[in-house]
């Protein structure tokens, strides 16, 4: 069997590896940038994942895997390509649609095609009408399917195979037929419903996270005017049987949890209310932290007469990995550089060895230098520091807790 990937990114990729070792699959993984093509031909990871590069290797040398910037003839087709927005937060398919335009050219009889990118509501039936439209002679003789990923960036070589997932086809045989496939390289349950069902699970899987993350920034705002530790009230709730709270932070980041839910709030505005009002808390929690650093700033120069020098702890968008993108961190550390062009700012990420904008200090020197320390993301390395009641600590990710 032959499975064309098009879009070779943060989910395309690996899933074209783990596909082409544990599967019977040759595969082709397609990508319009030719950097990303020629790297992957020489078995040179462009993502940043652990543990991947040597399976891409292994695919590479055995002739499992091939990369191109044109997608070639195959028995499945695989869309795995951005959905980022259009402005206004309106969720843009047009790289989903190029892809699939690509691809109509070479389908034939029996072949399969699935849409993998987090996509709106209706997205998949959308595709189905432009194939048909170029080609009505393939009505009824292919499949269609929506199958959205569920990865953790940095532990998605186990749970590509592992994750149960959902599988949504245009009719009960698409949906059969992409169970075949994805039965070759998952281990988890292959759950069958309709395509827009999908659609709608992925968003509301990472819109239920985000809601939660909300309720406790939330919860640590009004700890904060409250002067109550938020990191030991929900310790002690999580004690209720039922009550599950997660953890308040600077913000959230990443592309998926602060991308997802604008892809529900656009479509039904006005029944979709609460996930609006996550995503604008969440947001407005970076905001905070940033004002939060720039007041403490200014009460240290009126009460020392002179600027503080400030550490400024975390860029990675979540604890212990080197992803900087949509990071709140990052943008914190953006906000507060701005304002305060004078003082002594100390930019902190032990897992980055150099930014292009930011010059980085060693996260211990920076600690000793500082007057005023910024905990913004939970990176291991930082809970090694001692509690200096000399020095200000704003924890804002619980490094203290
Ligand atoms: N965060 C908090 N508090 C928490 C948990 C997370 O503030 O208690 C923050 C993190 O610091 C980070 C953001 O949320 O800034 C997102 O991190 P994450 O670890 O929750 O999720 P992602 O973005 O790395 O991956 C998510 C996952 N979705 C869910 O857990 C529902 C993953 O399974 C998806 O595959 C991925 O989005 C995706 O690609 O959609």
């Amino acid at each position: 069997m032959k499975a064309c990937f098009m879009g070779l990114g943060y989910i395309g990729l690996p899933t074209a590896i783990i596909a082409a070792k544990n599967g019977n699959i040759d595969i082709i993984g397609v990508d319009i940038n030719p950097a990303v093509v020629e790297k992957t031909n020489a078995g040179q990871l462009h993502i940043i994942e652990p543990g991947i590069e040597e399976m891409l290797q292994d695919v590479i040398n055995s002739g499992k895997l091939h990369a191109s910037t044109k997608p070639a003839v195959a028995d499945a087709y695989f869309i795995v390509v951005p959905t980022p927005f259009k402005g206004n937060h309106q969720p843009d398919v047009s790289y989903v649609e190029a892809a699939t335009r690509a691809v109509i050219p070479l389908l034939k009889d029996g072949d399969l095609y699935v849409i993998e990118s987090t996509s709106p509501v209706g997205t998949t039936e959308q595709m189905a009408d432009i194939i048909f439209n170029e080609r009505p002679e393939l009505k009824d003789k292919i499949y269609i399917a929506y199958c959205p990923e569920r990865v953790l960036p940095g532990n998605v070589i186990y749970e590509l195979v592992h994750n149960d997932r959902v599988i949504g086809g245009i009719n009960e045989a698409s949906t059969r037929k992409a169970q075949e496939f994805y039965s070759q390289f998952v281990k988890g349950t292959l759950h069958a419903t309709n395509a827009r069902t999908a659609e709608l699970c992925k968003l509301t899987e990472n819109s239920s996270r985000d809601v939660q993350i909300a309720f406790a920034n939330e919860l640590s705002l009004i700890c904060d005017k409250a002067g109550i530790n938020v990191w030991e009230l929900i310790e002690l709730a999580n004690k209720h049987p039922r009550v599950n709270i997660l953890q308040p932070g600077c913000g959230v980041g990443g592309h998926c949890i602060a991308v997802d839910p604008y892809f529900i709030t656009a479509e039904f505005p006005a029944e979709s209310r609460l996930i609006a009002d996550a995503r604008e808390i969440n947001n407005y929690k970076a905001f905070w932290c940033a004002e939060r650093v720039k007041n403490e700033m200014l009460e240290f120069e009126i009460k020392n007469h002179r600027k503080p020098v400030v550490a400024m702890m975390g860029l990675a968008f979540k604890p212990n990995i080197d992803d900087l993108r949509e990071s709140p961190a990052k943008q914190i550390v953006s906000r507060v550089i701005q304002s305060c062009n004078n003082a002594d700012i100390l930019v902190v990420e032990p897992n980055v060895n150099c930014h292009n904008i930011f010059k980085l200090t060693d996260y211990k020197d920076a600690f000793d230098r500082a007057d005023i320390i910024v905990m913004l993301t939970a990176h291991n390395q930082f809970k090694t520091l001692p509690k200096d009641s000399s020095k200000i600590i704003l924890d804002f990710c619980g490094i203290y807790k």
